[in-house]
């Protein structure tokens, strides 16, 4: 036993003498607290302005990589523990593997960057229960039980400080490692193990976005317990914004809330874009670039830069953000053809992310040529198909269309622009300026 697990045996032990552990449901405050309109939409503007993260899914689970004992394990790299019914000590055995000597936080935090990414997602700690932080009450964490002794967190947390981008962390309720994670124990695990380690992550990083929860399936979990830690998250950091998944408000991967009252502030469609958006609502469709969350060394069904440019702006033009995932090799490399698809993302991002940041879904639903992205004032029409009649019709009505122009053109040639019954018809360049999505500004005034 380490001095550490030692430590951590007296203090469960002081604690439990001193502190009675709350009921199934005993939470203190699972009422969520009020706020104005006006305080949400403060708390909630860098999120909507930013539009597009990074999800990481790095651990343990990089070592076997989708392999075990020789066989290839179907599904997601992460769940290799689970999937392949892989015994905790053995699964310990790849966690004192794990030393990823070419980790370096500012590479990656510099690949998000040029991806023209505005937050990451790291998980901090995954179902397996392996902490990627120095945790005071787990040895199971990377400091005392993996070789590689550096807090992937504290490195990480000062290269998305020096680039301006928000740093925000995963955290699984469930948890395959913990003794006390499951059955009558789950309170113990809740109060004097989960709970310390979220403050942990809210007070030793810095400036935390996002507190991103998952693995609240479980049927220890309840939403009374989520309305309450929803509270002590936001009691730790005021203006940190919280998942739906922190309680019971989840439909499934479709990832709305299935009712108003859930604790949360925004829904969490997985693997998905909703057809369309949900006026009012908050929400982030998450996506993997190829088939897994975590690294599988065999998995290349990547996504085309062209299908994430266009599921990017998709999204967007309905209101939501889009959180799209990398996972890191064991080595601590975020793998190849990720960073390519990132690099091309970016290249489109520098020349039309004005249409992208800080805008909101359109009205004007969406066209079978692309999407529309709104901002006051500007409507952006992404065109993915170039009309081959050169023309565009906009359901622009009772505005003033004072100019349109391509976004990718600096010297703002001005396109004409003839008024319909139905709203307006540009008339587009020859060629488009971009293959995968070409972007057409229409600044206006509304008409009284
Ligand atoms: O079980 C996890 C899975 O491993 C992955 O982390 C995704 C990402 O949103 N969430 C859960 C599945 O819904």
């Amino acid at each position: 036993m380490t001095r550490k697990g030692i430590f951590v045996i007296v203090l469960a032990v002081i604690a439990a003498q001193t502190m009675p552990v709350p009921g199934e449901d005993a939470c203190s405050l699972n009422e969520l607290p009020a706020e104005t309109k006006h305080q949400r939409d403060a708390r909630m503007r860098w999120w909507r302005d930013a539009r597009f993260g990074m999800f990481i899914h790095w651990g343990a689970y990089a070592i076997p990589a989708g392999t075990y004992k020789g066989k290839r394990i179907d599904g997601l790299g992460e769940w290799i523990m689970d999937t392949a019914k892989i015994p905790i000590d053995e699964y310990e055995t790849f966690v004192t593997q794990f030393n990823p000597a070419r980790f370096d936080a500012n590479e990656w935090v510099r690949v998000a960057a040029n991806a023209g990414i505005k937050y990451i997602v790291i998980t901090s700690k995954h179902h397996d229960g392996f902490c990627l932080w120095d945790s005071k009450v787990s040895d199971h964490d990377i400091m005392d039980a993996a070789p590689f002794r550096r807090d992937v967190l504290k490195e990480l947390a000062a290269a998305c400080r020096k680039k301006g981008i928000k740093l925000c962390f995963y955290y699984s309720i469930m948890d395959w490692h913990h003794p006390d994670a499951r059955g009558e124990n789950f309170p113990k695990y809740r109060d004097y193990y989960m709970k310390p380690q979220i403050k942990e992550l809210l007070t030793s990083y810095g400036d935390i976005g996002v507190m991103w929860f998952d693995g609240e399936w479980i049927k220890e979990w309840t939403e009374p317990q989520g309305k309450e830690l929803f509270n002590y998250v936001r009691g730790l950091r005021p203006t940190i914004i919280v998942n739906n998944r922190v309680g019971k408000g989840r439909k499934g991967m479709e990832g709305m809330n299935k009712a108003e009252g859930y604790a949360g502030d925004f829904g969490t469609p997985e693997q998905q874009i909703p057809p369309t958006g949900f006026p009012g609502l908050d929400w982030e469709s998450c996506m993997t670039m190829n088939d897994t969350w975590g690294y599988k060394s065999y998995d290349n069904n990547w996504k085309s830069s062209e299908t994430l440019i266009h599921n990017l702006i998709d999204i967007v033009s309905k209101g939501g953000n889009f959180l799209l995932n990398v996972g890191p090799t064991a080595e601590g490399l975020i793998p190849g053809p990720s960073v390519e698809c990132l690099t091309a993302m970016g290249e489109w991002m520098k020349v039309n992310g004005e249409a992208i940041y800080a805008t909101t879904a359109s009205e004007h639903g969406q066209g079978e040529w692309g999407r529309f992205t709104e901002k006051p004032g500007k409507t952006f029409a992404h065109v993915f198909n170039w009309p081959k009649t050169g023309t565009l019709a906009v359901p622009l009505k009772d505005t003033q269309v004072s100019r349109a122009y391509m976004l990718a053109d600096k010297t703002r040639n001005l396109l004409r622009v003839d008024k319909t019954q139905d709203g307006v018809l540009l008339y587009l360049p020859e060629t488009a300026p971009d293959a995968i999505a070409s972007v057409v500004v229409i600044e206006y005034r509304k008409q009284r």
